[in-house]
């Protein structure tokens, strides 16, 4: 089997550190006990091999032989075929696992960006575009996450990629607070945030950027 070789930047601020979405990789290749290895490219000076793996300059991406993939949610996809640990193989829970993996990235993500980038920024929250983005993430997504999240352990019957990426977007909302009305959401990114792969993977992107620091 081809070595797996996850791509990330060399360093980042303070700021983003265990949130830089390498940790989603991360977190996929613990959960599934697949061995791997880490390279870095330089975060400041971008050159034409890193926009010939990610077109837009960003992290993460996968080599596993001669297949290069960008795209987290497309990643932890590709390293589903590979274990069941990750997407379930009964067709019907596979199926929403993959569902709920797009919801996580192009409904719940694509409402919490805006958000956090507000919100990073410091724009005021009486501003207009805070309310509509507050009302676009917490009206029109969180609450409809909150009932369903009360309702079972996890998205697809069983842990799953589509768990690793909805709990990887909800806890940047935790980490603004944005979860305090909705209990059964921040329940969920403590459970999914207890497992030992995402402490490892924490760990080890805390460690990679760290270790930056010091050389
Ligand atoms: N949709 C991409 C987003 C990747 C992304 O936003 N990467 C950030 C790190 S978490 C990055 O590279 N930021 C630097 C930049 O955008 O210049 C994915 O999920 O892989």
């Amino acid at each position: 089997m081809a070595d797996l070789i996850l791509t990330t930047f060399d360093w980042v601020p303070e700021m983003p550190r265990g949130h830089v979405r390498d940790i989603r990789v991360r977190w996929a290749l613990e959960e599934a006990g697949l061995p791997y290895r880490v390279e870095s490219v330089p975060f400041r000076g971008r050159n034409a091999e890193h926009f010939s793996h990610q077109p837009f300059g960003q992290v993460p991406w996968l080599t596993d032989g001669d297949i290069s993939i960008f795209e987290s949610g497309a990643i932890l996809l590709h390293l589903g075929e590979r274990s069941d640990m990750l997407l379930p193989i009964d067709p019907r829970r596979r199926s929403a696992a993959k569902e709920w993996l797009f919801a996580a990235l192009n409904s719940v993500e694509a409402a919490s960006q805006p958000w956090s980038l507000l919100i990073f920024s410091g724009e005021s929250d009486t501003s207009a575009a805070r309310k509509l983005f507050d009302d676009f993430l917490k009206v029109h997504r969180l609450q409809h996450m909150e009932p369903i999240l009360a309702g079972r352990e996890w998205l697809a019957g069983s842990f799953s990629v589509a768990d690793i990426l909805m709990a990887d977007v909800l806890r940047l909302v935790d980490r603004f607070d944005g979860l305090a009305k909705y209990p059964a959401c921040r329940g969920y990114v403590e459970r999914a945030t207890a497992r030992p792969s995402f402490v490892k993977a924490h760990a080890d992107q805390m460690a990679h950027f760290a270790a930056a620091d010091a050389s």
